[in-house]
């Protein structure tokens, strides 16, 4: 089923150079970017973002460095989106999370672990909505497609 969602690159990653090295991934499996856009967010943004957060021991932790810098947000369509960018994002905790995984390759810590990556269809559309209004969402087609899915 084709689906859509969000992958934040965090302050992290874009410190360290990593965008195009996290980009490249989303291509490569061949998903689509429909729209990609750099942004600092703000303490209510990143409160719209996180809200089912807010309140937790990690949250000012978390909080802070999300407003640390500039995050890359990426809203992605493809089949089984929200769970393959998951997989292609590897669990939270970056120490664990396997080599081939974006965390897994780039990542040493729990709160600093490169990307975010939404969870189910209905909140992916509510993340989405964090960063994009429904028309800076590109609707094209890749001339690759009926190669992939
Ligand atoms: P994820 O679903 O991978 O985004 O992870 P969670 O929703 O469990 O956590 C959201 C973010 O909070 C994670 F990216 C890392 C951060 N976090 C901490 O910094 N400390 C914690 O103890 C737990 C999570």
């Amino acid at each position: 089923m084709t689906e859509s969602t969000l992958l934040m690159i965090k302050p992290d990653a874009v410190q360290r150079a990593l965008i195009g090295r996290i980009i490249i991934r989303i291509e490569e499996k061949g998903l689509k970017i429909i729209g990609l856009r750099m942004v600092k967010l703000t303490e209510s943004e990143v409160d719209q973002l996180y809200d089912i957060h807010i309140g937790k021991a990690f949250y000012s932790i978390l909080k802070s460095f999300i407003l640390s810098g500039p995050v890359v947000a990426i809203a992605i369509q493809g089949n089984n989106a929200v769970k393959v960018v998951r997989k292609l994002a590897g669990i939270t905790n970056s120490p664990e999370a396997e080599p081939g995984t974006i965390r897994g390759d780039f990542g040493l810590d729990l709160t600093k672990n490169i990307v975010h990556a939404s969870d189910e269809v209905e909140r992916a559309r509510y993340e989405l909505n964090v960063f994009f209004k429904d028309t800076d969402l590109v609707d094209y087609e890749l001339i690759n497609k009926n190669w992939i899915k």
